[in-house]
Parts: structure tokens; sequence; C-alpha cells
């Protein structure tokens, strides 16, 4: 594996240096060559990669293949207004169908199951993403996206659906529908792999119970690919690494070194084969801990841990990740409101929702209703504009929002991970 690594590596910082102007600066202002990395033992050498280099560099401009090579793009929030657009070639695209066919199999799944795949199909990677491995290893798909679950229980029952990939809190959504339905003795679903947002071995464990299958956990992020990058199997003991296409690091988000196994810290990709948007040393952001040790299943893929949460104020909602300074940037652009706002996140029929309180001047207040309630209608659509998601927008009077005395203080979040 680790000359394997190596060799990808090598190609991987070639690659980037002749083709990313990005990299071949960051690169030379280490008086770095691409001779200097040899092998993955050299890889603190290299520069890191945040979600605000892909901002900064907006669309295309990290992207290392011509644009006649790229087959597909997808795009998940930036920090701020702009998006994070990532291109994929056809050989990245084979990739990915593998990676997410083999956390299939992990999962049980086979060219004889049937499956819905129900993460949303768009700019997203969840649904395309499911779909291309689940193509790849032979099972019949069922594009659902989501959105109707009533169809959805509908076709899962006349189907025969065996497995299902969706968010794990979409999963009991569904699974509560077929409860009230009474149809969970007509179902024939066995396996679900999902991703997408934390969630808990206590939830994996009550949707298990619920449905009487395996549940398992997929991970991934659109800059290094989408779902696939790793994913449990049946001993569910920390989610197996792909590491053949991408050389994991955990990391001190302070001192930007390398904790040891076992230890907390930030996860950070380095991708090995892509050659749309190949990142070197990408920091995820996302909290966990990592174990070389094989697994009772045989194994030896790296483990990590479920995880424990994130470096930054990305929140997760419904599958879409959102940056209170996303909602910041929309509130200042329309003037007539001030930044002060609250976000309060809360989990509803384990469904998702998002109010958002924001402060306007008094005098909204003593005008007519009507004045009100336009305002409220054009905070939300505009809202809804930068995150991509409908929102319930509340407004409130001046300073009623409490002022904190150190970081603000944006979010409420409700939601329980049970
Ligand atoms: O959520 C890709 C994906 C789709 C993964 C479907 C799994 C299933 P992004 O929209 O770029 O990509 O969001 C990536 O979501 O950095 C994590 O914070 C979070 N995340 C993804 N999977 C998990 C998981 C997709 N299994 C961000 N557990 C990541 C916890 C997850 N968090």
């Amino acid at each position: 594996m680790t000359s394997l690594q190596s060799a990808r590596l090598v190609k991987t910082v070639d690659r980037v240096y002749h083709n990313v102007p990005f990299y071949r600066k960051k690169m030379q202002e280490l008086g770095l060559e691409p001779g200097d990395i040899r092998g993955i033992e050299d890889i603190e050498k290299l520069p890191f990669t945040t979600k605000n280099d892909l901002r900064d560099n907006y669309p295309f401009g990290l992207f290392a293949a011509p644009q006649s090579e790229i087959v597909r793009v997808h795009a998940s929030s930036g920090t701020t207004g702009k998006a994070t657009v990532v291109g994929y070639t056809r050989k990245d695209l084979e990739v990915w169908s593998e990676c997410v066919a083999r956390a299939l199999t992990m999962a049980g799944v086979t060219k004889d199951d049937v499956i819905q795949v129900a993460y949303g199909y768009g700019l997203f990677t969840g649904g395309l993403g499911a779909h291309g491995g689940a193509e790849k290893l032979g099972a019949v798909v069922v594009p659902m996206s989501t959105g109707n679950t009533k169809k959805l229980t509908t076709m899962m029952k006349d189907f025969g659906v065996t497995a299902i990939a969706c968010t794990p809190s979409y999963l009991l959504h569904i699974a509560e529908t077929l409860e009230e339905e009474g149809a969970i003795p007509d179902i024939k679903l066995k396996a679900a792999i999902c991703g997408a947002e934390p969630w808990t071995e206590n939830m994996r464990l009550q949707i298990e119970k619920k449905l009487n299958i395996h549940a398992h956990d997929i991970y991934g992020l659109s800059e290094i690919m989408g779902p696939g990058v790793a994913c449990d199997c049946i001993h569910h003991k920390g989610l197996h690494v792909y590491e053949d296409y991408f050389l994991p690091e955990v990391i001190d988000s302070e001192t930007l070194k390398a904790v040891k196994p076992g230890e907390t810290g930030e996860l950070v990709f380095t991708t090995l084969t892509k050659e749309g948007i190949p990142l070197l040393r990408y920091r995820t952001r996302d909290l966990t801990s990592i174990d070389y040790s094989p697994c009772e299943c045989g194994r030896t893929l790296a483990r990590i841990s479920r995880f424990k949460g994130r470096s930054d104020d990305m929140l997760i909602i419904r599958g879409v990740n959102v940056f209170p300074s996303q909602i910041e940037a929309a509130l200042l652009e329309m003037g007539e409101t001030t930044p002060h706002y609250m976000m309060i996140v809360d989990r509803v029929n384990n469904l998702d929702t998002l109010e958002v309180q924001v402060e306007v001047d008094e005098k909204f207040f003593s005008d007519e209703i009507k004045e009100l309630e336009n305002l409220t209608k054009k905070i939300a659509h505009v809202i809804q504009q930068a995150i991509g998601l409908a929102v319930k927008v509340k407004l409130v009077e001046p300073k009623s929002i409490e002022r904190s005395m150190g970081k603000a203080v944006h979010v409420i979040d409700k939601r329980k991970l049970v």
C-alpha cells in the first residue's frame, strides 16, 4: 500500500505543480520542487489546502485538467456567497463509482439487490455519487432523490427494494412513515448506507432495530470526491478509508502537526489519483481519530472513528452544508436589516427545520402589518437564494437578540442526536 500511495503521490504533485498555478506558487514559496517529494514520508513538506482556497479560485481555478477532459461538475456551499466547485474527468467518475461500489459491498449489497438512492440529485454529490456506485455494482437502481416520502415507501414495497442510500435522519423519517402505514412487514429492505451528516451509534442501532436491517456509515465530501471516501464494515468499528485513492492524515488544528494514532484531530486528505481537481492536504475540518490496526473483517485499510464534530462553524441541515456567514452576507447585502440574527435549528419528525430570527428597524413594527409580512417574505427569499434551503423567518425588534461578550453566537442547535 505504501509504495502504491507514494507512486501516486509523486504523480499527483507533479500534476498540480505543472497544471495549477495556485499550487506551483504555494510550492515555490516553500522552496519546493516536485522532485523533493519522493513518497508519502514527505507529505508534511507539502502545503495545506482549505475551502477558502477553492472559493478564492472560483469556479475552475484549481482544475488540473483541460476543460475538454472535464465531464461533470458538482458544487457545495462555500463559507460565504460563492459555491465550492469541483470537476471530474471520466477516470475520476470511474474511481468514484469504484469507491461507492466498495462501500455498498461492505454493506452486503450485491448485483442482485434493488437500491433506492434517496440522496438529493443535482449539484450535491450524494445522489449521483451513490447512483454511479450502485450501477457499477450492477444492482437495480431506483433514482428517487429526496422529497416524496409517500412515493418512496410505495415503491419500496412494490419494487421489493432491498437497500437504500440516504441521510440517516431521512431514513428515520422513512421508518416512521412505514410504521404509520403498518408497512414494515411488507418491505424487503436489508441494508442502508447513510451519511452526509453526523449521527450517533445509538441512532444507527435505532434504525437497524426499527427496520430490521444493517445500517452502515458512509463518509465523503465533495472537495475530495463525494460519498465513498470511507465506509464502515459489518463490525462497525470505524470507517475504512480507501487509502489507495485518498491519503489521510489527522492533525492538531492549532499546531498543524500530526497527532498520534487514536488521538482526535482534524482529518486531512490528499487525493492520490484525481485528475479534475487533485487536492494536496485538504483540511476537511472534520474531527476524528485514526486506527491503523487490521480490522476483524480482515481489511487492512485504516479506520477513522465516527465523527466527533467540526473545527469550524459549518452546520449540516437536511444534508445541506450551511455556514452562518452566508446568512450574514445575505442580510448585509439586503440593506434593510442589521447583521444581528440567530439561527434556530431543530428536528421535527426527523426532518431538520431552520428558523432565522432577524432584527429589523423599529419602524417596521409601527408600519402596517403588510409591510412586515412583505419584508419577512423578502428576507426568507434572499436567505433561501444564499443557502439553498427553505427557511422560516421571524422578524424581531432591535436589540432583542442577546449580544455576546466574546465570539458572537449565531446558532442555537436544538437537534438532539439520539
Ligand atoms: O455530504 C458527501 C456525502 C454524500 C457523504 C452522501 C455521504 C453520503 P458535502 O456536501 O461536501 O459532501 O459535505 C461534506 O458532510 O465534511 C462532513 O462534515 C459531513 N459528512 C459527510 N458524511 C458524513 C458522515 C457530502 N458519515 C461534509 N458522518 C463532511 C458525519 C459526515 N459527517
